[in-house]
């Protein structure tokens, strides 16, 4: 993993429903990230936020693609921040805002070819406006990324897909909807429930992974943590959270084996919503993981 991280904010709410989450950002930087990673011997660079209109709320809104105007706008800017940090060898550390915005940090991860995806969820976020329950992006971003979906999300910043189904693993989902199981089974998605996080345990499910995309020959690993795949007991500001989740040590677990194997080259942490949150625990919680990730040791 190299030295230097660039830290970009997205405090964009447009791909949910719940008011909040824009606000992700400066509670995790106000949680202290720069300080822990320079702690860690990291050239910091804190690119701000991403520039985000506050667009008031429409009526006559596209109930299956909500905000997707502000979505697409946000995502677009995303991309090109993304890949310009990768081009001046940043290791790029996003901080979100709602999940939605993982389109934008897929897309502009343009440099490689053979990207693999950790998704660290409680949900599988791979609905289509076909499939979708609820209308919200943020339920959306892997099936956009797969080239599925409305013409404009997919076509952010280059045309085509943006990951390959079978380099993508999903861990600690426990809140899957129909479609969703649909299109998992018919791409083969790699996907580790709770029910095998319980059964194997996170030591074997991360062993597992990580050889899985060794194997798989990726030329670079992106992490996108969703602060939901934690249980609420630990993580309670996210706007859509699920009984029965990851517990603290199996999450801290998950990073320090991802830093041993130093195959990550990107990370996003989002859905963290201090409004919803007991006194920025999530977004504490947030910080304490990616001193993990980054290298840090209890001993
Ligand atoms: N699957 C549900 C939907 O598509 O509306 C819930 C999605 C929640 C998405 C959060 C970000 O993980
Ligand atoms: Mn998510
Ligand atoms: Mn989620
Ligand atoms: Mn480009």
């Amino acid at each position: 993993m190299n030295k230097s991280v660039a830290i970009i904010g997205v405090p964009s709410d447009y791909g949910q429903r719940r008011r909040g989450v824009d606000m992700g950002p400066s509670a995790i930087r106000y949680a202290g990230v720069v300080e822990r990673l320079e702690a860690l011997g990291y050239a910091v660079k804190d690119e701000g936020d991403i520039r985000v209109e506050k667009a008031p709320i429409k009526k006559d809104q596209n109930e299956k693609l909500l905000n997707l105007d502000e979505v697409v706008e946000v995502c677009s800017k995303l991309a090109q921040k993304v890949e310009d940090a990768v081009n001046e060898n940043h290791i790029p550390l996003v901080l979100g805002g709602d999940h939605s915005i993982a389109i934008g940090t897929l897309a502009g991860l343009e440099k490689y070819k053979n990207l693999g995806v950790i998704w660290f969820d409680a949900h599988a976020d791979i609905n289509t406006p076909e499939s979708t329950p609820s209308g919200n992006i943020h339920g959306m971003p892997l099936a956009v990324s797969l080239g599925l979906g409305h013409e404009r999300l997919t076509s952010i910043h280059h045309a085509g897909p943006k990951v390959k189904a079978e380099n993508i693993i999903i861990i600690g989902a426990r809140s899957v909807d129909e479609g969703e199981r649909e299109l998992i089974k018919e791409k083969n998605i790699k996907v580790y429930t709770m029910h095998e996080v319980d059964r194997l345990g996170m030591t074997a499910v991360m062993e597992d992974a990580i050889r899985y995309l060794q194997e798989r020959g990726v030329d670079g690993v992106h992490l996108s943590l969703d602060l939901d795949g934690l249980d609420p007991l630990y993580t309670p500001g996210v706007g859509t959270p699920v009984a029965g989740g990851i517990t603290y040590r199996e999450s801290h677990l998950a990073m320090e084996m991802l830093q041993e194997a130093s195959i990550l080259t990107s990370v996003e942490f989002v859905e963290v919503n201090p409004i919803l949150d007991e006194k920025n625990k999530t977004a504490n919680v947030a910080v304490a993981l990616i001193g993990s990730l980054f290298g840090e040791t209890l001993v």
